[in-house]
């Protein structure tokens, strides 16, 4: 394929003719899965999800539902996708399991009121449990891709996720060929194809964010092929909030730390590359970034959203490495007429790459997520409300702060109009224990716990993170659990560490 042209016709982003003649509808795509199967479909925060078997498979499931036979199905992804899939499969409760990271309302709610399983899986392990067979058979694969070329392969959308894995490991495969999605985009991927299972794996010869170390397009068995489905349809291209200024404090606070870093020699002029979670709090601090003065950064992260669009059209960012492309309406329009100026400074890579432990630490990155809330000890929660109830799941967060230079987390001091106070007695859940983070920033202030024991750490929280309406408690919890506890490594009183928690599920609030 080589015109520019953003949208072609059929022949042209599907150009093998074999595959051109299981072109079908996306209805009779979606009545070849059956009930019972894992399902394994791209999609990546929003960007390069099925757009037409999975709401065409949901009325299926309905009808069948309907006729009084049951139809479930496992649901694998690479994270999020959209109301188009999770959201119309779980409206029909027709997911059985899903897996491995979800933010939609209707799946959250099925998942808290008992109604689905959900496996919250770190985003690099998902691929290699496949592999290894540690999540069972996976029957096919529904991915959305760019174009099909004449041998076959598949130029990516604008995620690569699992695709690699599902493609390779299903039975089936079913193809929706979106032609919204540029055409521009080839070229832009690298599907890195040299994982092994142990004791057979090799070094990862990857040293820079912006290297290519794979090819462009995902291999596919054409004979795997089931169905050939075309859509034109947008990716879901949520819109960003204008930074609040809890978000600009708390981007203000990590550019300065990053300054004081940089001074006292442990980071380099232009920092090491820089992770970066999604939402509006990472907005801000990379608008801060591309505000602040430091250039010829690199970014090696999972989702490049708007902010760091906005730092590779500025200059700031020479080139960014991710999984997926998580843009605004405006954004995504801005890339989309611009893809092949990002060429050469976007890669797109497979989750188990883009979030790779062996590389995240070989690069040495600065890792910035957001988070639910801490504990004065620096146990961290990103993924669970009072104790019980999933917010979104762990995502890439572990894969990065367990293994990166500097690993930050981030949150306003309060949530609810000031009723629950982020920086808690104890951590009613813990995802990032003590020892994966290094660095808590509220909108407060900063606290670098490199080197403290926990309770130098419990001080340094307390008094650059707490809001002032929760301070003086959190003072109080920590001296009387230094008096009263059975030993002073990690001080609590056990009876009372989670009763914040509890007084917020009975009163609505925190405060005594
Ligand atoms: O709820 O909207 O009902 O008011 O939680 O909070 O402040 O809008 O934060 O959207 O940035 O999400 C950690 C969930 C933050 C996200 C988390 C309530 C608050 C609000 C959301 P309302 P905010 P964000 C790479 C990195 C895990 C995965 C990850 C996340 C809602 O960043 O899912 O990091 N991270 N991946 O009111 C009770 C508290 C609360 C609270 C906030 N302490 N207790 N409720 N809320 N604090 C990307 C991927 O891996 C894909």
């Amino acid at each position: 394929m080589n015109t520019r042209s953003p949208k072609l016709g059929t022949a042209d982003r599907i150009q093998h003719a074999g595959l051109r003649a299981k072109l079908m509808s996306a209805e009779q795509a979606a009545a070849l899965i059956q009930p019972g199967w894992n399902v394994g479909m791209s999609g990546f925060t929003g960007a390069g999800y099925p757009k037409a078997v999975p709401l065409a498979l949901a009325r299926h499931i309905e009808a069948a539902q309907a006729a009084g036979q049951p139809f479930r199905i496992g649901l694998w992804t690479g994270a999020s996708t959209a109301p188009e899939l999770d959201g119309a499969l779980a409206k029909v409760n027709g997911i059985d399991m899903r897996l491995p990271y979800q933010s939609d309302p209707t799946v959250r709610s099925q998942i808290n009121s008992g109604h689905m399983q959900y496996v919250d899986i770190h985003l690099s392990h998902v691929a290699q449990f496949v592999w290894f067979g540690f999540l069972g058979h996976l029957n096919v694969a529904v991915i959305e891709v760019a174009a099909i070329l004449p041998d076959g392969r598949l130029v990516p959308s604008t995620s690569v996720g699992n695709n690699k894995t599902w493609i390779d490991q299903a039975d089936y495969v079913i193809l929706e060929v979106n032609r919204r999605q540029p055409a521009a985009l080839e070229g832009m991927h690298d599907i890195y194809y040299g994982t092994a299972v142990p004791p057979h794996r090799q070094p990862i010869l990857m040293t820079e964010p912006g290297q290519r170390i794979g090819e462009p397009y995902l291999r596919c068995d054409p004979a795997k092929v089931i169905a050939v489905v075309e859509t034109d349809a947008p990716d879901r291209n949520s819109k960003f909030a204008e930074p609040d200024a809890n978000s600009n404090a708390i981007a203000s606070h990590i550019i300065e730390f990053l300054q004081h870093e940089v001074k006292k020699g442990r980071l380099p002029k232009d920092l090491l590359p820089i992770q970066s979670g999604v939402g509006n709090i990472a907005n801000a601090v990379l608008a801060g970034l591309n505000n602040g003065p430091f250039e010829h950064l690199n970014a090696y992260t999972e989702v490049l959203q708007d902010g760091m669009l906005d730092m590779l059209k500025s200059g700031k960012l020479d080139t960014a490495s991710c999984t997926a492309l998580s843009l605004s309406p405006d954004a995504a329009a801005y890339f989309n007429e611009h893809v092949a100026e990002f060429k050469d400074r976007i890669v797109i890579r497979p989750q188990e790459i883009s979030n790779h432990p062996e590389l995240i630490r070989r690069m040495g990155l600065i890792a910035m997520n957001a988070m639910i809330e801490a504990d004065i000890y620096g146990n961290v929660d990103s993924t669970h409300l009072m104790g019980s109830a999933i917010m979104n799941g762990i995502g890439g967060s572990g894969d990065f702060a367990r293994n990166a230079y500097l690993s930050i987390f981030m949150s306003p001091s309060v949530a609810k109009d000031g009723a629950i106070s982020c920086i808690v007695p104890m951590a009613s859940h813990v995802d990032h224990t003590e020892h994966d983070v290094q660095v808590i920033v509220t909108e407060r202030g900063l606290a670098d716990l490199r080197g403290l024991a926990p309770q130098q750490r419990a001080r340094a929280i307390i008094k650059a993170c707490a809001h002032p309406d929760y301070h003086d408690a959190l003072t109080d919890y920590m001296e009387r659990a230094r008096a009263g506890a059975n030993g002073q490594h990690t001080p609590h009183l056990l009876t009372e560490a989670l009763s914040w928690h509890q007084r917020y599920l009975e009163k609505g609030s925190m405060r005594s």
